[in-house]
């Protein structure tokens, strides 16, 4: 297969979701010679489009997933090869993400997760019930930039207020952006308790994650 042609084949295996695949040619690319970097950046092109389809309504929930697990396959594959021989990833940030203290809901927060990863983010998923503590730590240990919370119920998104107040007290909110959502969130929400941004779905909390780095 010709470079470009094989390019073209691994943004489409993306788009169709195809996590095999995806498989099978980051570790064809590998043996070819093509650099990982440049392998994950065709793949990249894959995810754009996926995202470009699903915000114009072409794609669904479904499509989303099936798309970012096929990332997340081809990835692996091409981020472990990297580590192998020494290079570095260029990583967009770090994000600390997690669902906060006392909710367990973690469909939307994971969706999320594997969609900042898959676009360029080195990402912490510290999974669900996280206490402003234990965000507060992750943060800290790894030099975080960017904190992302989930909360799915009424009676747990504040939460997200606690742990920005508990980032002030601890001196890092000038070094943190603050990123919200879950479905009883907003961006009024957000600007109320003082977070920088809100996603009302992955795709936008990519978007939004993308511009608090620039
Ligand atoms: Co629960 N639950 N649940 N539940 N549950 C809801 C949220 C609820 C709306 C159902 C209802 O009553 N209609 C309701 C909340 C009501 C409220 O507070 N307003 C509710 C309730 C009440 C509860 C319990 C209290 C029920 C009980 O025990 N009496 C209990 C609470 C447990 C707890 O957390 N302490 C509970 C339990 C559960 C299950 C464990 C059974 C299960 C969770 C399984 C799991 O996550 N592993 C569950 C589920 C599945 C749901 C519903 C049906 C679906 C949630 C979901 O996964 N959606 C939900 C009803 C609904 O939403 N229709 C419901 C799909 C997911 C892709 O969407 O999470 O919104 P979502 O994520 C989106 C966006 O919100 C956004 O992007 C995602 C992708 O597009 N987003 C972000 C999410 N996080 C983001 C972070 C960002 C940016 C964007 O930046 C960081």
């Amino acid at each position: 297969m010709e470079r470009k042609e094989m390019f073209e084949k691994m943004a489409q295996v993306i788009v169709e979701g195809k996590k095999e695949e995806a498989a099978k040619l980051a570790q064809e690319a590998i043996q070819s010679g093509i650099p990982p970097l440049e392998a994950m950046d065709a793949f990249t092109k894959g995810i754009q489009i996926v995202g470009e389809k699903y915000e114009k309504g072409e794609f669904f929930l479904p499509e989303l997933i099936m798309g970012g697990d096929a990332m997340k396959e081809a990835l692996n594959i091409l981020e472990s090869e990297i580590k192998k021989r020494g290079e570095k990833r260029k990583t967009l940030g770090k994000v600390v993400i997690g669902t906060v203290e006392g909710d367990i809901h973690d469909i939307g927060k994971t969706i999320v997760a594997s969609m900042l990863s898959a676009n360029g983010f080195e990402v912490f998923d510290l999974g669900t019930d996280v206490t402003a503590d234990a965000f507060i730590a992750k943060i800290k240990e790894v030099e975080a930039n960017i904190l992302g919370m989930s909360a799915l119920l009424t009676t747990t998104m504040s939460n997200q207020a606690k742990t920005i107040k508990a980032l002030s007290s601890e001196g890092l909110r000038d070094k943190v952006k603050v990123i919200v959502g879950g479905a009883p969130t907003s961006q009024s929400w957000a600007e109320e308790i003082g977070a920088d941004g809100h996603g009302e779905n992955a795709i936008e909390a990519v978007r939004v994650a993308k511009e608090l780095v620039k």
